[in-house]
């Protein structure tokens, strides 16, 4: 009798696991809670993959007394049903599994913001030292698809808190948890929760592994404490690789000036010194470090500059989907304009009014004065406009994104920015905050060159 193996989700994450398990020899069936795309029919045909649409719980109740083995796409939440179905030890997620499936070394980092830009920086680092790695998981190619190939020689592995959730035998030989700040509680019950799952990252790991923690970041360290692995900090002004006199140094030595880094923001700054603490734990040298950090990593969608139009700059940040990720990046600005709003996670933005007051009562900066206004957008536009109400800036609400532009432009003076920096997830009004930025750059960029940015045969 065959093994069989039971997907939840079938898109991404989930056809890739889908080939895996075929490969390994399992008959394969997958149930998607969601619509059924053509694209994913057809996908389901070609593998002889049994594909099931929204099973009632009798009929999954079933699937998973039958199957073997049921494997996880990332977007599942805790509440999902299979939970109380399937019996615990088989459930596992797509980065458990790839896991057992390879034997090349694997680094792996988390953090509720900077772990794109950190997985590709170290992956750039370890490029220079020679190491062949590739960078996979959250930030795009589902690791289970990697491991398929032999093409990488390590992997460096962008792991969320909902991939992390269901991992068990897990156990990177370097792993990274950058920092913890409100996200996902539409998905983790509390942030008790979202921390024990990214706390995962370190579970399994021994003596001879190492962990990587952020000293600047009390609840990242207060995990660290309970990890076997031999601990290595960072920080932009504290920890064993850091910044000091203007330069990134490491116990291995100084790595480089950090105004030679393509953009020195104060998230930047600690983003450099993670990714030099990952890459020197997995064997690369300053030099190779310097050469990495200096040439830099494009991030798109990233505090990104569009366009300078008028003395006006004009960035798109559609990456940053939290009040924290909103915070750094105005962190970089003096005078801004800030367009947010759009899926809320559970989360509350009067954090960042909170924090600017905070920061102006310190003496440490210009707080919320770094605000002329506030462009409030997409389906949390109401909670923006009650968070900044009363706060200081112009608070003003869009209803499409063409609004937003043009009520931005109408309150940036010369010399000031306008910040796309949602600090909410982009499905209300896109399929992903890729397409959100895209959207918000066209706009932009149509500003700057009214006839050019029109498409071909001319738009009414
Ligand atoms: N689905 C169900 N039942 C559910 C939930 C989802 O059937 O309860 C189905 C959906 O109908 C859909 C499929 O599962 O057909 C979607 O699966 P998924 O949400 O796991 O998404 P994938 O397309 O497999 O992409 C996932 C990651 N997505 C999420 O974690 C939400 C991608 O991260 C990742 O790049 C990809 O795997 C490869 O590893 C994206 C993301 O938004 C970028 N991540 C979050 C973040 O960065 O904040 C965590």
């Amino acid at each position: 009798m065959s093994r069989t193996a039971l997907v939840i989700g079938f898109a991404v994450t989930g056809q890739a696991a889908a080939r895996a398990l075929l490969a390994e020899g399992h008959a394969v069936t997958a149930v998607d809670d969601g619509e059924v795309s053509v694209q994913m029919s057809r996908t389901a045909g070609e593998l002889g993959v049994e594909l099931i649409a929204r099973p009632p719980r009798a009929r999954l109740s079933e699937l998973a007394a039958r199957a073997e083995l049921v494997v996880l796409s990332p977007g599942v939440p805790p509440s999902h049903p299979i939970f109380a179905l399937a019996e615990p030890q088989k459930i596992l997620a797509e980065v458990e599994l790839a896991f057992r499936l390879t034997d090349r070394p694997v680094l792996a980092i988390t953090g509720t913001n900077g772990k794109t830009t950190v997985t590709s920086l170290v992956t750039a680092i370890l490029q220079e030292a020679g190491a062949n790695p590739e960078a996979v998981g959250n930030i795009g190619r589902p690791f289970i698809e990697a491991v398929g190939s032999d093409a990488a020689g390590l992997f460096v592995v962008e792991v969320s808190s909902f991939q992390l959730a269901w991992t068990k035998s897990f156990r990177p030989a370097v792993s990274c948890w950058l920092n913890l700040a409100e996200d996902h509680l539409d998905w983790h019950a509390d942030m008790a929760e979202y921390a024990a799952a990214k706390a995962r990252i370190w579970a399994n790991q021994e003596e001879g592994d190492v962990a990587v923690a952020n000293a600047e970041d009390p609840v990242v360290m207060a995990q660290a404490a309970a990890c076997r692995a031999r601990l290595v900090t960072f920080g932009r002004r504290v920890g064993m690789v850091r910044e000091e006199g203007g330069l990134l140094v490491s116990p291995a030595g100084e790595i480089c000036r950090t105004a030679a880094l393509p953009r020195s923001l104060p998230h930047d700054v600690a983003n450099a010194a993670a990714a030099s603490a990952v890459a020197l734990s997995a064997g690369a040298s300053p030099a190779d470090c310097a050469r990495a950090l200096e040439a830099g990593v494009p991030m798109p969608h990233r505090i990104e500059l569009v366009a300078s139009i008028g003395g006006v700059s004009w960035y798109d940040d559609s990456k940053a989907t939290t009040p924290s990720a909103v915070l750094a990046a105005l962190g970089g600005f003096e005078q801004a304009v800030l367009i947010a709003g759009g899926r809320n996670k559970g989360l509350d933005y009067r954090t960042i009014v909170r924090a600017l007051a905070a920061e102006r009562d310190a003496g440490a900066g210009p707080g919320l004065a770094r605000l002329i206004g506030v462009v409030a957008i997409g389906e949390s536009a109401g909670e923006v406009v009650e968070a900044f109400a009363g706060a200081g800036p112009e608070v003003v609400r869009a209803a499409s994104m063409t609004e937003a532009v043009e009520a931005a432009a109408a309150m940036a003076r010369e010399g000031a920015s306008v910040l796309l920096s949602p600090g909410a997830a982009s499905f209300d009004w896109y399929r992903n905050y890729g397409e959100r930025g895209d959207d918000f750059a066209r706009l932009v960029r149509r500003r700057a060159e009214p006839a050019a940015a029109e498409p071909q045969g001319g738009a009414r």
